[in-house]
């Protein structure tokens, strides 16, 4: 069975990112809840931005699971990514991972990397810039393990990463890490723009994808854009994918009218 899920960003440094909700952490876990959202994903400063108890508190009281941490912030706020040339930032990069490891781990929940894999910086090697990935993920991917919760790395459409855009080419890489504990987000609006064919991407690598963003082709709601939900609902359900499908979308119109139509949409292809 495939969940629901939906983004709450509590980082004000990325406001005009694709969230659904933002700034105040209730309120968008009062409105998933009456939406009957089966979870949040949440993007938070750091690792300590709420105080665990808080968090399984609201939880309890909305009936609400968490689903994922996000880590953005590390590069956003701090400019720490997997892969800068500095041998200390990347230390502090992996530093920072952990962290939300263990934050998200208190909830049976992953971590997303995401955007602190960073790059291939003008100058640099591409084979010493992925052995740079490789290590912390492995280094990430173990620690994940210790804590009983699987790794998430997203490749990224070619203008957000030079590393790796496709599930073919994140699912090969991950093949070759010592860590069997990551698996890959399949972000449907970086596929849109990188997969030929999001469904047979799909069937041919199902068994890496760990955790999906449930966007249009334009990054707003599901429904709002031309992406053909229909064959990617059944390449996931073909493939056994038992994960979540959360929103990461613009809240366009609104936020209130983003969740609304995201559940809709969910309804429609996974219920
Ligand atoms: C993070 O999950 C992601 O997909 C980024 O493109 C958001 O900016
Ligand atoms: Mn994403």
């Amino acid at each position: 069975m495939i969940k629901s899920c939906v983004t709450v960003a509590l980082v004000p440094q990325i406001k005009t990112g694709p969230w659904i909700f933002w700034e105040d952490l209730e309120a968008g876990m009062a409105k998933a809840s009456e939406l009957g959202f089966d979870a949040i994903e949440l993007f938070t400063a750091s690792a300590d931005a709420i105080e665990v108890p808080k968090l399984k508190e609201l939880l309890a009281k909305y009936n609400l699971e968490l689903a994922a941490v996000g880590t953005g912030a590390g590069k956003v706020i701090h400019g720490l990514t997997l892969t800068d040339p500095d041998s200390e930032i990347r230390k502090k990069a992996v530093s920072f991972i952990s962290d939300m490891i263990d934050f998200g781990a208190a909830f049976g929940a992953p971590a997303i990397i995401g955007s602190m894999q960073g790059n291939i910086l003008p100058g640099n090697d591409r084979k010493e810039t992925m052995s740079w990935l490789a290590e912390g993920l492995n280094q990430l991917g173990k620690h994940a393990d210790s804590e009983g919760v699987m790794l998430i790395y997203e490749p990224l459409n070619r203008y957000e990463t030079n590393l790796l855009n496709t599930i073919e080419a994140g699912s090969k890489f991950v093949e070759t890490l010592e860590t069997k504990s990551v698996k890959l987000l399949a972000d449907l609006f970086h596929m849109n723009i990188e997969e030929g064919n999001l469904e047979e991407s799909i069937l041919n690598w199902g068994k890496y994808i760990g955790h999906v963003h449930f966007a249009d082709s334009n990054r707003r709601p599901m429904g709002f854009g031309h992406t053909s939900m229909k064959q990617i609902a059944e390449a996931l359900k073909t493939v056994g994918y038992a994960g979540y499908a959360s929103a990461e979308a613009f809240p366009y119109p609104n936020s209130d009218e983003a969740a609304e139509q995201t559940i809709r949409e969910f309804s429609r292809w996974f219920k």
